[in-house]
């Protein structure tokens, strides 16, 4: 990551430095090289803006585009470019896919302003936005972004090779944070905090963690499947995806819940089937059960939900707490690819805690991801017990790898519990402010960090 940003800025600095279109002394026919503002819409409280960057010389053009926002006003997000900002100062670059510009062609890139007043004194690579020659034309209008929310611009997901897709066909990587469980923490789940883990957080995912034991879904059905239905909608309406976590934990065995799960998850995707967002995780830690039993159960409760629902990607739990079998005889991975699940679209979860699971998950995971199509639905920075020190070390090996190989992660969890790996302080939620790091423990404020920056969808 860091050396393709500075091989972006080097390349910019390497085309500024050459005179290449910006300083050149171009033909008075020529176009001018531009980058023009233009306001989308505006909502008051707010406005969505794009810059066009047209390259009107004969060479590729590698883009840098800087301004300045009045105070009060700020950037909610962006797409199809590269943000720093400086005060109110901003600068933006290009993607993989628009970084350079060939001669006679234009990208586009776009954001969200908060506040009112737009850009002044734009500057690209260096000199006016306006260019330094009178355009032959005016600047042409291109096509505006699909969307601004990571559901809008990626679809309906499918699961492509190994990899989790878009609905155009391009390996993704989402990430975002697990609910605590609804029994206990749904109070931490609510337009507010949702609103701040969307469009502060730039969270893609919301993992939706409803126990079925210890006072969760078996004590009230109804309730506790409304409860869903409601976090559905709020993901929706936010354009996150939503992982519908069926969190068994003990017992271990996933067929013990399973007429339970046949009722759940038919009622979900047949009130959800139209929806682009939904991810199925049916069973979120088995433990002494032998992968065959694992299996056995995902073959019958898969077609129940593939019944309402035919385009839902389904996550399956791996053996041992999900942990591929490596908290067991190390023997998960093969077990699977000997045996695998019957269904077409469906990842499988692993699970890691990094102060608790060391070289050898580590490595498991690595073997795994090069053999099988993998989702890490849950993690913490701590120890097993979603408490004590964090090893941020750790787990950023992990995360590296995460990256590198576009796995999807999920982080547990966003509540305010008293153990380390709850993101919020105690207090939190009954106080209803989430915004920035003032409410958050150390891994709340590493993993927003992690968040913030999401993939280049
Ligand atoms: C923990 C909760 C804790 C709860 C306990 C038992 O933080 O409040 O008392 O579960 O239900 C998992 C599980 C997840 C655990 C988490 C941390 O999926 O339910 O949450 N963890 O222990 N697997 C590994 C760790």
């Amino acid at each position: 990551m860091r050396r393709t940003r500075s091989l972006v800025l080097s390349l910019v600095a390497a085309v500024v430095a050459a005179g290449l279109t910006l300083h050149a002394v171009s033909p008075a026919s020529a176009a001018a090289t531009t980058a023009s503002f233009a306001e989308v819409s505006d909502w008051g409280s707010g406005w969505q803006g794009e810059y066009t960057i047209t390259n009107g010389g004969t060479s590729a053009l590698t883009w840098r585009v800087e301004f300045d926002l009045p105070s009060g006003t700020g950037l909610a997000s962006y797409w199809d470019a590269l943000l720093t900002s400086s005060g109110q100062h901003h600068t933006f670059t290009g993607r993989s896919w628009n970084a350079s510009v060939a001669p006679g062609a234009s990208v586009t890139f776009g954001f969200v302003g908060t506040g009112s007043g737009g850009p002044a004194g734009c500057k690209l690579n260096g000199v006016s936005c306006t260019g330094t020659t009178t355009p032959t034309t005016a600047p042409t209008t291109t096509t505006p972004p699909s969307g601004v929310t990571p559901v809008a611009r990626n679809g309906q997901l499918k699961v492509c090779g190994r990899q989790l897709c878009n609905a155009q066909g391009k390996a993704i990587q989402l990430r975002g944070m697990s609910t605590h469980g609804l029994q206990w923490y749904s109070n931490c789940v609510n337009d507010a905090s949702l609103n701040v883990l969307a469009n502060e957080w730039n969270a893609a995912v919301l993992r939706i963690s409803m126990y079925i034991q210890e006072g969760g879904y078996e004590t009230d059905p109804a309730g506790f499947t409304a409860k869903v239905n409601d976090y559905i909608e709020k993901a929706t309406a936010r354009g996150l995806y939503a992982i519908v976590d069926w969190h068994m934990l003990s017992p271990g065995d996933p067929n013990f819940n399973l007429a339970r799960a046949k009722t759940f998850f038919q009622q979900i995707a047949a009130r959800h089937k139209d929806k682009t967002n939904i991810l199925y995780e049916i069973a979120n830690e088995p433990s002494d059960v032998h992968w065959a039993s694992i299996k056995s159960y995902a073959d019958q409760l898969i077609p129940v939900i593939r019944a309402q629902d035919p385009d839902g990607v389904v996550l399956v739990g791996t053996e041992d707490w999900s942990s591929l079998g490596a908290s067991g005889d190390g023997q998960g991975v093969s077990r699977i690819l000997a045996n695998p699940v019957n269904a077409a679209n469906i990842m499988y979860t692993f699970h890691f805690y990094a102060a608790s699971h060391d070289d050898y998950y580590l490595t498991t995971f690595r073997d795994a991801i090069a053999k099988l199509p993998m989702f890490v639905t849950e993690f913490g920075t701590q120890q097993a017990t979603g408490d004590g020190g964090n090893d941020f070390a750790r787990a950023q090996q992990y995360l590296d790898l995460m990256a590198q190989s576009k796995v999807s992660w999920v982080n547990w969890n966003y509540s305010d519990d008293m153990r380390s790996g709850a993101v919020f302080t105690e207090g939190t939620c009954a106080a209803g402010a989430y915004a920035g790091t003032a409410r958050l423990k150390p891994a709340g404020v590493w993993i927003r960090d992690r968040i913030r920056t999401p993939d280049d969808f």
